[in-house]
């Protein structure tokens, strides 16, 4: 056997005994690195005549590329080995519940808006919407606000500055302007409800400069107050989910209706707790104002361009906000638009996905 052949035959012989690949490198730079035997010998060619080249070349090589196949496949065999025991060690347990991360919840205003929606939906109301940027025509005029109205004082209304073609833009202080536009644009008969951002500027423990409101109109042949009440009585029973919801209604003012009617709910005291239901001059309980209504003001229909002679209709108002915070139990409004995810995280609802009574509770 040649020096070479002998060379060849040890270092093959350590490269299959190699069991890691750190020793596997070891023997790498040992024979292919910049002071190997492999590299010494090929550097050995360098001097030599093409007549010994020729004879001692092919052997030293041959010797190269032998050292580096087998080092190649040695390679990937350890690679291969380490890969399956990793593979065997880290079995996935598939039976394991998954990491769901965190999870949103859908905002109370949200949650109400959703449950009025589908309450009035099955009352054959559909829902309207309308610019949260209206002029004073829709927000006020056509509503029989008059110039000289207190709800038009600047302390009440976010005005933008005076427009160039003299309109008065503003940010619109109730969701009238919808009913407005919808009477305009449509034909009776009309039933919609009209939910959203409203704006004034006002700010305390219960009042928030933006707030939501939820509007209804009805416009329709023969409407008369009792449709108004048997429509809210109906409306109040199926929000509060309780059957023996008792209304008062007192007479009051609006601009746009006439006449105006404001509506207490009465709530009775059941183990020391004041509880929405029953007759509010029970002893201990009491009325909660709710909503504002009454009969659209003719002059209302008409600058709409309608004849109120032949269309007549109800009308009623209220705060979302102040519906969930009566329905679910919280006390401070500014809560609310804090964006606070502890609060949301107690007070809000699970998703659509989640099977709730009438789309209703869901935490
Ligand atoms: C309320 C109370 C009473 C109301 C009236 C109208 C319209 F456009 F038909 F004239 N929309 N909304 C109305 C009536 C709103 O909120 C407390």
């Amino acid at each position: 056997m040649t020096e070479i052949s002998a060379l060849k035959a040890g270092l093959i012989a350590d490269i299959a005994a190699a069991d890691t690949l750190e020793a596997l490198e070891t023997l790498r730079v040992g024979a292919m690195g910049k002071n190997g035997v492999v590299t010494g010998l090929l550097k050995t060619l360098g001097p030599m005549s093409p007549e010994e080249r020729l004879e001692k070349g092919p052997p030293i090589q041959d010797l190269r590329e032998s050292v580096t196949a087998a080092l190649a496949e040695k390679k990937a065999a350890l690679e291969q080995a380490a890969l399956d025991a990793k593979l065997a060690a880290e079995t996935i347990d598939m039976t394991l519940p998954a990491d769901i991360g965190p999870q949103g919840s859908v905002h109370p205003v949200s949650q109400v808006m959703d449950e009025l929606a589908e309450i009035f939906a099955d009352l054959g109301f559909s829902v309207a919407t309308g610019p949260e940027i209206e002029d004073d025509w829709h927000n006020f005029t056509a509503l029989n606000i008059p110039e000289t109205h207190p709800a038009r004082a600047m302390h009440d209304t976010f005005y933008f500055p005076d427009a160039e073609d003299g309109k008065k833009m503003l940010l619109r202080t109730h969701t009238s302007p919808v009913q407005i536009r919808t009477m305009m644009n449509g034909e009776p008969p009309i039933r919609i409800i009209a939910p959203g951002r409203v704006y004034r500027s006002d700010s305390d423990a219960t009042h928030t400069p933006m707030f939501h409101q939820i509007e209804g109109l009805v416009i329709d042949k023969g409407i008369t107050l009792g449709h108004l009440k048997w429509t809210l009585e109906t409306f109040l029973k199926a929000f509060f989910e309780r059957d023996d919801i008792v209304l008062r209604l007192r007479p009051s003012y609006f601009p746009f209706t006439e006449p105006s009617v404001e509506v207490d709910v009465g709530y009775t005291l059941i183990n020391g707790q004041r509880v929405i239901g029953g007759d509010g001059d029970a002893p201990g309980g009491g009325w909660l104002e709710v909503l504002g209504s009454g009969m659209v003001n003719r002059r209302v229909i008409e600058a709409c361009g309608l004849d109120p002679d032949e269309w007549q209709g109800f009308a009623f108002g209220t705060g979302v906000d102040r519906l969930a915070m009566l329905k679910y139990g919280m006390n401070d409004l500014r809560a609310f638009f804090d964006g606070d995810l502890r609060w949301l995280k107690h007070y809000g609802f699970m998703g659509l996905d989640v099977p709730t009574l009438s789309g209703g509770v869901g935490a």
